[in-house]
């Protein structure tokens, strides 16, 4: 009884949330204020906004924060040209806003550089005011973001004093779209390009999704798939990106291409693209211009070349650094960067394809022009569940590195499993690299302090779509959240991220809160264990990259199962120990021994480093097979408890938010089910051990899971 009157309570006090939502806000709802209190003390706090719109950048962060404001606090909420009152809210720059110029604070604006932000409470004139300023308009959008996230937490703005400012230049997403909105590894409907409607139509959903990227901070979109369509240079699709950049600019966002290598044979009739030929790199010099003379400020180029059948630098005998330095010389002068992807395997089939990206990168440092960023994905294989970071991580010290992450659940149950991305992201940042000694952090690399990088850049592969809440899975909307988060500063905690994010997606109500909270945060060691527990890695069936395939052993044979996890009776695991393939060579000492060495190597990743037998002991006083099975069911259980735990947020979180939730995780256990048994099943005719107490006999024959179609999982259409 008495629960039933709490939980009335609670239900009467986050009555508004209550309403069905369809997620398409994402986390700028800007709910109104459920705690009457609260909001009242807000609605004494914010009186007025004075905002002067200089530019198109300062008239979106006024028009945000009016809206944003006046939705929470339900009142309205005027733009004012003088200090009447206490609480205006004064934003804009020491050039924008004379009130600004008159504070004497161009010591402490130095600090923020040219995108940062200073949010503080002050006296003018005996009137109390909240000062957001900055050194440009950019800044001050940002600044107005950071003020009304802090209203959507629910903090105390009675005395602020805020300093924030990015820690990377360059904060990107990577749309692998292709030109018929077909979206690579894209599982939340089609890519937002409607490259045939446009430029005459410009989709409105294209200026919410500049607002959401900015609120985070995201500053430049790659619109296009790095598998590249040469198509996209040409000037009738030309004119296309450049409405979206129309767009984009009020949010300080800028556009990129993928620049196909062989463009100038394909759409400029050459017979070579050749980087060293002098036609070649007219071509490019040309197509910089004609780019820039109708998009101004484009950021410049993304590359895949010789990858996966790519065409690159290498079919004409030539090096990635050449082939860098022809497109940088053809942007420079206008400003523009070059990220070329070190995510390169030839045609052959090396010894360890985890070694290939530092093997042909490591002997081009200092070799690239100052506008080239190699871009590095998270691990030395391809997103995994689990990897190292990739020993690329320091290992360029003359040449910017940038990371590539992977937002999009390719390898991580597509949107249909519940797994935010954070602790991953924030296992590969804060991993020491010993680059330089202890505390070589990969994020000081990617921050540039470790070895002093000209340019920094953070890239994270989108997983939106045109679903109406733009990333299918409701939770997976965190994972964009997230690496807007990290991409501007890589010491944020994953807890504070979540924190963050359900408070404005979902609700401020501390136990929901608190329940969503730890949901997230284990739920990538979930999946993690249900997928590749210990170190496990590609073992995913082929094509679709959803459910397993460890029995996967045809085709090239690096991209075979059977090569990365190398069962046999004796036991399974690849070494990449000195006496295997080598690959901890690629590590700075102590790294290399820590991984080398059985005693230091993490469990976690125990058979990405070695092939170990079948009865070794690990930490637990389990054997090896025991282990496996144990957390391969510890997966599915946990993915239960999931479910239990969601529903303690009924009535707290929306119905039509609730409900589709509730409907993913039973997807999830049914597959992470699948994902245990077909692995189980398929290493035990190698091991040939029953399985330990507690783990149930799988349903069905090795047969059935081999055989196993997905007829309701999107973007999978086998
Ligand atoms: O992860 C693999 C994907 C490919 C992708 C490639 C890459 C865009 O399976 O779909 O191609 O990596 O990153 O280039």
């Amino acid at each position: 009884m008495i629960h039933k009157i709490l939980l009335a309570l609670v239900l009467a006090f986050f009555s508004v949330s209550l309403e069905a939502e369809d997620g398409y806000k994402l986390w700028l709802r800007y709910e109104k204020i459920g705690d009457q209190q609260l909001r009242e003390q807000y609605q004494k706090q914010i009186s007025g906004i004075m905002i002067v719109s200089s530019s198109a950048v300062a008239a979106a962060a006024s028009s945000e924060m009016q809206a944003g404001l006046e939705s929470m606090l339900g009142i309205s909420i005027p733009q004012v040209s003088k200090l009447r009152k206490n609480g205006v809210i004064v934003a804009g720059t020491p050039q924008s806003s004379p009130v600004i110029a008159s504070l004497g604070i161009e010591e402490k604006l130095a600090g923020a550089g040219n995108e940062g932000y200073i949010i503080y409470t002050t006296a003018y004139k005996r009137r109390k005011i909240t000062v957001i300023a900055a050194n440009s308009d950019a800044g001050v959008l940002y600044g107005t973001f950071h003020f009304l996230r802090l209203l959507q937490l629910h903090r105390d703005i009675g005395s602020l004093s805020v300093e924030s400012s990015p820690k990377t230049m360059i904060r990107l997403l990577n749309h692998w779209d292709n030109l018929n909105r077909s979206v690579e590894r894209g599982y939340a409907g089609l890519s937002l390009w409607d490259w045939k409607a446009l430029p005459d139509s410009v989709d409105t959903r294209y200026k919410d999704y500049a607002r959401a990227n900015a609120s985070v901070g995201i500053n430049g979109s790659v619109l296009t798939n790095v598998n590249a369509n040469a198509l996209i240079l040409t000037p009738e699709y030309l004119v296309k990106v450049a409405a979206i950049a129309d767009v984009f600019r009020p949010y300080n966002i800028k556009v990129y291409l993928t620049a196909r290598f062989s463009a100038p044979i394909e759409i400029g009739k050459l017979k070579t693209a050749d980087p060293l030929d002098t036609e070649v790199r007219d071509w490019w010099k040309k197509k910089a211009d004609e780019i820039y003379k109708v998009i101004p400020d484009f950021g410049g180029f993304l590359v895949k070349a010789n990858s996966e059948g790519q065409p690159g630098p290498q079919n004409y005998g030539r090096s990635h650094a050449d082939g860098a330095n022809m497109l940088a010389d053809a942007v420079v002068q206008h400003g523009g960067i070059v990220m070329w992807r070190a995510f390169v395997y030839d045609n052959n089939v090396p010894d360890d394809r985890a070694k290939q990206a530092y093997n042909e990168f490591v002997p081009l440092d200092g070799k690239f022009r100052n506008n080239v960023l190699v871009q590095v994905k998270n691990g030395p294989i391809d997103f995994q569940p689990r990897e190292p970071f990739h020993p690329l991580f320091g290992a360029m010290p003359q040449t910017p590195v940038m990371p590539e992450f992977q937002i999009t659940q390719e390898y991580l149950g597509s949107s249909v499993h519940l797994v935010f991305l954070a602790p991953l992201f924030e296992e590969c940042l804060k991993s020491d690299t010993y680059a330089k000694g202890e505390g070589s952090l990969v994020a000081k690399v990617v921050e540039g302090t470790l070895h002093n990088y000209r340019i920094t850049a953070m890239a994270g592969v989108s997983n939106i779509g045109n679903v109406r809440n733009w990333t299918g899975h409701p939770f997976a909307q965190a994972n964009w959240y997230a690496f807007g988060r990290l991409a501007w500063d890589p010491y944020i905690s994953s807890e504070d991220i979540a924190d963050e994010w359900i408070r404005m997606t979902f609700t401020n109500e501390s136990s929901a809160l608190g329940t969503i909270k730890k949901m997230m945060l284990d739920s990538r060691e979930i999946a993690v264990n249900y997928m590749t527990p210990l170190g496990l890695h590609h073992i995913m069936y082929s094509g679709h990259h959803y459910g397993p395939g460890p029995w996967v052993d045809r085709g090239r044979s690096d991209w075979t199962s059977v090569y990365y996890h190398r069962a046999d009776a004796q036991g399974i695991g690849f070494d990449r120990t000195s006496k295997g393939s080598d690959a901890v060579s690629q590590y700075f000492k102590p790294v290399r021994d820590m991984y080398e060495n059985l005693n230091t190597c993490p469990e976690n990743l125990l058979l990405w480093f070695h092939h170990m037998p079948w009865d070794y002991r690990l930490s637990s006083g389990k054997t090896l097979w025991d282990e496996i099975c144990l957390r391969y069911d510890d997966g599915v259980k946990s993915v239960k408890r999931l479910q239990s735990d969601w529903k303690k947020t009924k009535g707290i979180v929306d119905g039509e938010r609730f409900d589709q939730v509730s409907a993913l995780l039973v997807k999830q256990e049914r597959d992470a089910a699948i994902w245990r048994d077909g692995c189980i099943l398929y290493f035990q005719t190698f091991s040939r051990k029953p399985l330990p107490a507690g783990v149930a006999q799988p349903e069905h024959d090795l047969d059935y899971y081999r055989n196993y179609r997905y007829t309701d999982i999107p973007g999978i259409s086998r």
